[in-house]
Order: structure tokens, then sequence, then C-alpha cells
């Protein structure tokens, strides 16, 4: 069973992220990549840096058809015991956001905080990054401003009207300073974990080599899905739909007893 060891748990709390030892198999890599495919194949009219709930099967209900093998690979119990290991016994899943960018093309990702972008009060959330192929500065690797989650404050973002990101909300200009950034350059099946505080952002990809991350986000049960709230007025530039959004309860119990696990567990076709 896969498990954070002391010394990645302590990277985590202090550093706000960590690539663990653990890492997934390379047959696992490779039906995961056949779903990758099969995924963009499904989904002809949607950005490949935007597949949304790509875990939901079927129709999802935020303009993306999802595919059962991402919810499996979010519901791997290896992968849920290195979240618990940060974020606690009673983990829930509520999110599973494909990041694949394209070679010559692929879109920008703001710097930013997740947590402008998400209804969960207390906030709190660990994301799994999970590389399907090589992820390195060259093709626009994830980078983070390591410590930026310290204090847990969430720092001005400004709205941007462009068509050409991930993502719309970026960090204000003077928030942080970008000399600090650590390129988080991953194999395939390698994979980082990073906190709902913390301030990343990935370049586009200008290389001739595809980049793809599955962003894999749990929360903690002691904090709510608030599924009324729309963080940044829904300006985000993802279309989702918080209301209908499943969740599921991987480990322990809703310490918080708010949690709905029955919204959005409809039968898809
Ligand atoms: O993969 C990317 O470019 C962005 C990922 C990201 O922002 C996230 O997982 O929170």
């Amino acid at each position: 069973m896969a498990r954070l060891s002391a010394d990645e748990v302590r990277q985590y709390e202090s550093e706000g992220w960590v690539i663990p030892q653990f890492r997934l198999p390379p047959a696992r890599v490779a039906s995961m990549r056949a779903a990758l495919d099969a995924l963009i194949a499904d989904n002809p009219g949607v950005r490949p840096e935007k597949l949304v709930s790509a875990h939901i099967e079927g129709d999802n209900g935020e303009g993306v058809k999802g595919s059962a093998q991402f919810l499996e690979l979010a519901r791997d119990p290896e992968i849920v015991e290195l979240v618990s290991g940060v974020i606690g016994e009673d983990v829930i899943l509520w999110g599973c956001h494909v990041f694949c960018k394209p070679p010559a093309e692929g879109f920008e990702t703001p710097w930013h905080q997740d947590g402008h972008y998400w209804p969960i009060r207390p906030l709190a959330n660990c994301t799994v990054w999970v590389a399907l192929e090589e992820s390195t500065t060259e093709n626009g690797c994830l980078r983070v401003i390591p410590r930026s989650h310290v204090g847990q404050v969430l720092h001005p973002h400004l709205h941007e009207h462009r068509t050409d990101l991930t993502l719309n909300q970026r960090m204000a200009d003077g928030t942080f300073d970008e000399a600090q950034a650590v390129d988080l350059e991953l194999q395939p099946g390698q994979m980082s974990l990073h906190d709902v505080y913390m301030i990343h952002g990935a370049a586009a990809n200008t290389s001739a080599k595809r980049r793809t991350g599955v962003a894999l986000r749990y929360m903690p049960a002691t904090s709510v899905f608030e599924r009324d709230l729309r963080p940044s007025d829904g300006k985000t530039g993802v279309a989702v739909n918080f209301a209908q959004r499943p969740l599921w309860l991987l480990r322990g119990v809703d310490r918080s007893g708010r949690n709905d696990f029955q919204v959005g567990h409809r039968a898809r076709g």
C-alpha cells in the first residue's frame, strides 16, 4: 500500500507540494493513456485542456462526455492512501480535471490559487496531479511557488477575457515573486500533490510533445461542498455545475454531517 513517508508529509506541509516516491506502474499508465485518447475522441468539441469532470461517465452535465476509467483512477486505493496522509482519514472525491496540452498550441495555465475556483468551506483540498506523459519545463509542466500556502491567504485575482487560457483567473501583479517558482518535472506515472492555497500555473505548450496531467481533487469530510456558492461569479473559464456535482466518500465518515452524496449520482447515457 502506498503511504507518504514522514519526510514527504513534512515536505507537503512546509512547501505546499510533494512528489511522492509512489508512481503508477507502466501498464496502468498505458491503459490510462488509451482512456485519454478515447476521452479526447469522445469530446471533439472540447479543448483538451478543459476536460472537466472526466470521471463522470457519459454526458456529465458539464459539457464533457466522461469515462469510468478516470473515476477508477480517482478511487484507486493507493492514491487515496497518499491523500489521507495529508488531509486525514475522512476523504471525499469531488472533482477530476484532465489538463491535456497538445503540442505546439497547448494553452497556458495562469498563476492562480485553486481556492478562488471552488465552493469548499472551510477551504481545504489536496490535488493529486497524475502525469500520463512526460511533463517537463519544455512542454509546460506544473510550476509552483513553494510555501505560498502558508498562512492560508487567498490573494487578489484578476479576470482575463481570453480564450487561449485553461482558466481565467490570474494572480494580480505584485502578489508573488515568480523568480521563486519551482518546475515540477514528472515522468509518466509520477504525480505531485498540492495544497489548495498554493500558487501555481503552467506555461503554454509550444513544444512538439503533448503534456497531460489528470488533476484529482479530494477534500476532507470536515469541510462542506457548498453547492449554492458560485466562486468568482462563475467567470473561471471552465463550465462547471457544482449544484449537480456528485461526491464520493472514499474513506471514513462525513464529519461535517452536511455533505450530500446522493446529488448527481444518476444513471448516465
Ligand atoms: O495542468 C495544468 O496546466 C494546471 C493544473 C492546475 O492548475 C491544477 O491542477 O490545479
